[in-house]
């Protein structure tokens, strides 16, 4: 049976602050001593679906802090839950985490994409601490100014016609299915967690080519704004590369890939791969968390 937990903003908690004083169910660990960075990129979470890998994500933010700490969109699934609801307690955990850093001086800056658009109406309000802006422009520790933005604004340019996308989504989501079902499996059979879409992005040409082509796009588009680079998400798949140059970020997702964008102190940039930090650390046992 799924347990269900209320939303965070359900009518048993009066408001943001006292949603961040209350208790997660998975307790916080390890406050004092996460590894800093100066900026943290996450994006494409999806949080209210099954694929969404929360307990990944919540050892992921136990683990590290930062400056300043970028939301690039996708965070709730309005889509599904509209057609489903689907809120487990480790769905309210990451909520609540990201509400107790903006409490203990996070900047927090949250970028709505295409699923969680219904809040790009507040754009330049602030939430229990949360800025909420359409696009934002990020300054690094050595000058450079990178556009950050969701990615769905290029939806557009990459298909001709409007129903690509759905038809896109609709196998997203059968691709998605068929990764839980097999990481169900491995679990099963004591393997560590194996991202499906990872390979297969990789291995179909259409997708890799997919993929290019929207990275040449989102470059391109940031090159003739006059900044360094862009970071975006969107796609799920986690990038850095340099486009005719105009660096180009992509912080991946939390439904397979698991991965981060993070900024060192020095403005050194680097894509930090979840599930392989955990296989990493000694003892791990990767197949209790990817659950
Ligand atoms: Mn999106």
């Amino acid at each position: 049976m799924d347990a269900v937990a209320t939303l965070p903003f359900d009518a048993d908690i009066a408001d943001f602050a006292d949603f961040a004083r209350s208790r997660p169910s998975i307790p916080e660990r390890a406050v004092t001593k996460r590894r800093r960075y100066r900026t943290i990129w996450i994006s494409d979470i999806h949080l209210g679906t099954r694929g969404c890998n929360a307990h990944m994500l919540i050892d992921f933010l136990d683990h590290v802090d930062s400056d300043t700490l970028y939301l690039v969109g996708d965070i709730i699934d309005g889509w599904r839950l509209k057609k489903k609801f689907y809120w487990p307690p480790a769905h309210n955990d990451v909520v609540w985490r990201i509400l107790k850093r903006a409490k203990r001086g996070t900047r927090i800056v949250y970028i709505p994409g295409n699923h969680d658009e219904m809040f790009r109406q507040f754009s330049g309000l602030h939430f229990g601490g949360v800025e909420i802006r359409r696009k934002a422009i990020h300054t690094t520790a050595d000058g450079r100014r990178l556009l950050v933005l969701h990615g769905d604004e290029f939806d557009a340019v990459m298909l001709a016609h409007r129903w690509l996308a759905h038809v896109g989504d609709f196998l997203y989501e059968m691709l998605m299915r068929s990764n839980h079902l097999v990481n169900v499996v491995r679990r099963r059979l004591n393997l560590p967690y194996w991202s499906l879409s990872k390979h297969a992005k990789h291995k179909v040409k259409n997708a890799v080519e997919f993929i290019g082509r929207f990275e040449e796009v989102v470059a391109k588009a940031a090159g003739a704004r006059g900044v360094d680079g862009v970071v975006c998400g969107h796609i799920h798949t986690a990038e850095f590369r340099d486009i005719d140059g105009v660096e180009y970020y992509n912080d991946g997702d939390w439904v397979e890939g698991c991965t981060a964008l993070v900024e060192h102190f020095d403005g050194r940039m680097e894509v930090l791969h979840w599930a392989d930090e955990i296989a990493a650390r000694p003892g791990a046992d990767v197949t209790a968390i990817a659950a």
